[in-house]
């Protein structure tokens, strides 16, 4: 006759037995889970020590152990392992949480009436894809429960207990990583899979700096949280043109359609606005600050130019061009890029026909500039050669109607168009 006695579990640790996993009659194997005890920080499962037949249970739910005591009685058995667990007669029938793994079909079945995309959702669909491997993982039938009741593939769990058997924690971890790696957004977005890229060939690894990563999140982050659209349009700038060839000092087009766009933000004051926290109200701005987007060695920064609506075209290019020229050189103040009621993203002097700008938010709007291209336009019954700018507006869908969006993006065309509008 031989015991199978609690495992010392360190000074001061007192844990309560939540569930037993063994009856009396029962033919157990070295190693096979017993009881499941929690502690104040853990649930661990109890291995036996001794393989036999369970002869008599001391124990109940609820009794608490510090380490050392006996809780069943074993008498040898001959039988090996595998016939053991076959000849039981309560195994498989007296327990719901038997280690079969979930059937594939029942949780895909559960996925696909999930209405809302939740966390166990969002797992359940890896769950799906690599389920042959559930069944080599070490864990015991708590755990088992747990992971289905949560949708969780014991398979993708890293287990941190003896010999690296997975406990209950590990699970809550796993799905913790996932809510906050996968859908910080609250939308249900998986992460991209991680690829080894080598297998295709040689490759090299090269570290995004600051100001790459910095930008990677926040588009990121505007990406997932903004529902956004694009409004395209054209605007005839052939007299723009003639009036700034005109001038002395050179002005690029740039500090033109900042002013055009402050009277516009001045016009339609909820593209001048940020929603509040709680998304049930808007935050109306005073200020008329524009973001301009400026290409640097480093990556992309966006000086703010602040006040427009109180400055002349000469002050807005120069400040404008004294903030590139911070930007370019690294040495921008944070406060230079904060407090923008709408950005500008200058791609004209490259090149393009279009493209959708990304709303930075807390802003609700942007204006893309791609390059100005004589074309033929139909005026008064014959085609005339015009220099048109292709404007590409992306708003904030939450905050601003498609209609509000195309009457701004009109009135850009028309102060744009004939810059005396903007005296008006
Ligand atoms: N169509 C045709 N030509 C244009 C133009 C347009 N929409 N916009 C500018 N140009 C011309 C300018 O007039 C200038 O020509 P000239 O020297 O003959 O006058 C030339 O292109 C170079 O302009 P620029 O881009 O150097 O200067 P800018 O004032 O037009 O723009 C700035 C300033 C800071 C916006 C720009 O330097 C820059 O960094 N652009 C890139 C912004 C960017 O990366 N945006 C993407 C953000 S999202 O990833």
């Amino acid at each position: 006759m031989t015991q199978l006695i609690i495992p010392e579990m360190g000074s001061n640790t007192q844990a309560e037995v939540i569930e037993i996993l063994i009856a009396e009659g029962d033919q157990i194997d070295v190693d096979q889970s017993t009881l499941v005890l929690e502690s104040e920080k853990s649930t661990i499962e109890v291995p036996a020590n001794q393989a036999g037949i369970i002869t008599q249970l001391v124990v109940k739910v609820g009794d608490k152990f510090t380490g050392g005591e006996v809780y069943a009685e074993l008498s040898a058995s001959s039988a090996s392992p595998k016939e053991a667990v076959k000849n039981s007669p309560k195994e498989s029938s007296s327990k719901p949480e038997s280690r079969q793994p979930e059937p594939p079909q029942q949780i895909a079945a559960a996925v696909q009436t999930a209405s809302v995309p939740s966390a166990s959702t969002v797992i359940s669909s890896s769950t799906v894809l690599a389920n042959k491997k559930s069944d080599e993982v070490y864990a015991g039938p708590a755990v088992r429960l747990l992971a289905r009741e949560l949708g969780v593939n014991l398979a993708d769990v890293q287990g941190r207990g003896l010999k690296g058997r997975i406990q209950k924690e590990d699970v809550h971890n796993f799905v913790k990583q996932r809510m906050q790696g996968g859908i910080a957004s609250g939308v249900g977005i998986p992460q991209v899979a991680e690829i080894d890229f080598s297998q295709f060939g040689s490759v090299r690894h090269e570290p995004l700096n600051n100001i790459k990563r910095a930008t990677a999140k926040a588009m990121t982050i505007a990406n997932l949280n903004v529902p956004q659209v694009t409004q395209f349009d054209e605007v005839d700038i052939t007299d723009l043109e003639a009036f700034r060839q005109q001038q002395e000092t050179k002005t690029s087009i740039v500090p033109f359609v900042m002013k055009a766009l402050a009277q516009c933000l001045l016009d339609y004051p909820r593209f001048n606005s940020s929603l509040n926290a709680q998304g049930d109200g808007l935050v109306m701005k005073e200020y008329v600050n524009i973001g301009v987007a400026v290409d640097t060695p480093k990556g992309l920064l966006v000086p703010v130019v602040r006040n427009i609506n109180q400055k002349n075209i000469t002050q807005i290019r120069q400040e404008l061009q004294d903030k590139a020229e911070l930007a370019r050189q690294g040495k921008l103040s944070l406060v230079d890029m904060q407090g923008g009621s709408m950005s500008l993203s200058s791609l004209g002097g490259i090149g393009g026909t279009a493209f959708t700008p990304i709303v930075n938010p807390p802003e609700v709007a942007i204006l893309g500039l791609s390059k100005a291209r004589m074309q033929p336009v139909w005026q008064n019954g014959a085609f005339v050669p015009r220099l048109m700018l292709p404007l590409s507006l992306s708003y904030d869908h939450r905050v601003i109607d498609g209609a509000e969006a195309a009457r701004f993006s009109q009135t850009l065309v028309r102060y744009l168009q004939d810059v005396r509008y903007l005296l008006m």
